[in-house]
């Protein structure tokens, strides 16, 4: 186990991630559509702390509650930004 074999698994499993992410907004940007045609309002924060709960209740893995919730705040953030009306979205 090099360091570059090690970085090399780190950007095929970031590649993967990136692909996820990517997927996840296309849904989003979906429930964003939804949520205009119908003026539903975007900021759901107990549907967020109800994704928080679910994640953290099935991880087995090396992240605690606090790096999941630092990692999908975050992920949330974008996801209702990318919900808005283009004219006001920024992605940056
Ligand atoms: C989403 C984004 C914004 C809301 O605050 C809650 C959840 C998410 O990223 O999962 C999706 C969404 O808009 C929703 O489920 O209502």
């Amino acid at each position: 186990m090099t360091l570059e074999s090690l970085r090399n698994d780190i950007d095929a499993l970031d590649d993967q991630l990136l692909t996820l992410l990517n997927k996840r907004m296309e849904l989003v940007r979906k429930v964003g559509e939804l949520k205009r045609s119908t003026n539903t309002v975007i900021y759901r924060p107990e549907r967020e702390k109800q994704i928080l709960d679910r994640l953290d209740e099935q991880n087995n893995g090396l992240l605690n509650r606090p790096a999941i919730e630092a990692i999908f705040l975050e992920i949330f953030a974008v996801s209702r930004n990318l919900e808005l009306p283009e004219r006001v979205a920024y992605l940056g």
